[in-house]
């Protein structure tokens, strides 16, 4: 137990953490600061990150949330459990790893009009509009995801997928509905982006283009969470999610989710904005070319099936930058 309330077992990637507690502490919102541009800029680059309860609205992320469990229950029988309303979103005993949709770039689900209004409605593009101090715009490819049970995203930051245009580039997570610890929240490291003993982290790993750099695997530097505090600090940070909420992030600011512990699907879309008059990672806008998971937590069913003479992995890299200790450094010999 702690002042923040009752203390919860969860899972941060591969470790079981009390939360809220020092491991994994409570995301507090920046609300107060909303309408003040300079103010929230000035948060972002201090945090790292940007926490808002209801940017968006919640009734519109209910029906995006529909629209979403109605794609997955028509991909085929299996999925949601039948004895349920689908509109509960249970997953089936028998939807294993890879069993839900693809749905990251798929157009026919990314953008359905109950879709679309929430991720590319007026509130998000005025919200970006006052931060940047001009126009935004969003990639067209978006990250919509259905986490199945167990599943989490491993720690990483996002230049090491997108650094093709401009440095200055966000990421915002949304969660479609309300998405507690337990079903897999975005966790931030605060001030991952910025403290000094992050720079070596930053001018290695956060400097790779996965694609150019061959990379093969999901292009997480870690699953473990305390690879990441124990070695560079930091601060691991997240929340229970309601619907409207969002966690906007910046392309260097370490982030993983805690796993999905329940019987529910997890949705969540991540997109990305930018000034409009900055260059655009061209893989992500127009008519982005759709391709199967490369990278990700999707990249794991792949693995074993590519080729991977061509390819490099995180292990060999992190030994050639100097991460590995003596114990890891074994394996990899
Ligand atoms: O939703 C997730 O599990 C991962 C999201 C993510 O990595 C991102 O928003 O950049």
């Amino acid at each position: 137990m702690t002042s923040d309330g009752d203390a919860r077992v969860v899972r941060l990637g591969t470790r079981d953490v009390t939360f809220p507690s020092a491991e994994l502490c409570q995301l507090h919102d920046c609300n107060h600061l909303l309408g003040v541009s300079q103010a929230l800029m000035e948060e972002l680059r201090d945090k790292g990150y940007l926490f808002i309860r209801g940017l968006h609205n919640p009734g519109e992320v209910a029906q995006a949330r529909l629209a979403v469990l109605e794609y997955i229950l028509e991909a085929g029988e299996g999925k949601l459990q039948t004895g349920h309303p689908w509109e509960a979103g249970v997953l089936d005993q028998k939807c294993g790893r890879g069993c839900l949709p693809f749905m990251e770039g798929v157009r026919p689900i990314t953008h359905v009009e109950a879709v679309s209004k929430v991720l590319e409605g007026p509130r998000p593009f005025s919200f970006f509009k006052n931060l940047l101090g001009q126009e935004a715009r969003t990639f067209d490819y978006k990250w919509l995801r259905g986490i199945n049970r167990k599943e989490f995203t491993g720690a990483h930051v996002d230049n090491v997928y997108m650094s093709r245009g401009t440095d200055e580039l966000y990421t915002m997570w949304t969660p479609f509905g309300d998405v507690s610890v337990e079903m897999g929240t975005l966790a931030v490291c605060e001030r991952s982006h910025k403290l000094p003993e992050f720079q070596h982290f930053q001018e290695t790993y956060g400097n790779m283009d996965v694609e150019r750099d061959h990379l093969q695997g999901t292009g997480w530097f870690t699953e473990d969470p305390f690879e990441i505090t124990r070695r560079f600090g930091g601060q691991w940070k997240t929340t229970d999610f309601q619907a409207g909420d969002v966690l906007i992030f910046t392309m260097r600011t370490v982030h993983m989710s805690t796993a999905n512990l329940t019987n529910y699907v997890r949705i969540s879309c991540d997109t990305r904005w930018q000034p409009l008059s900055h260059p655009a990672d061209p893989r992500y806008i127009d008519n982005f070319e759709f391709s199967k998971p490369r990278f990700g937590l999707h990249a794991q069913n792949e693995v074993l099936s590519r080729p991977s003479e061509t390819k490099v992995t995180i292990e060999t890299l992190k030994k050639k930058w100097g991460f590995l200790d003596a114990s890891e450094k074994e394996k990899t010999n």
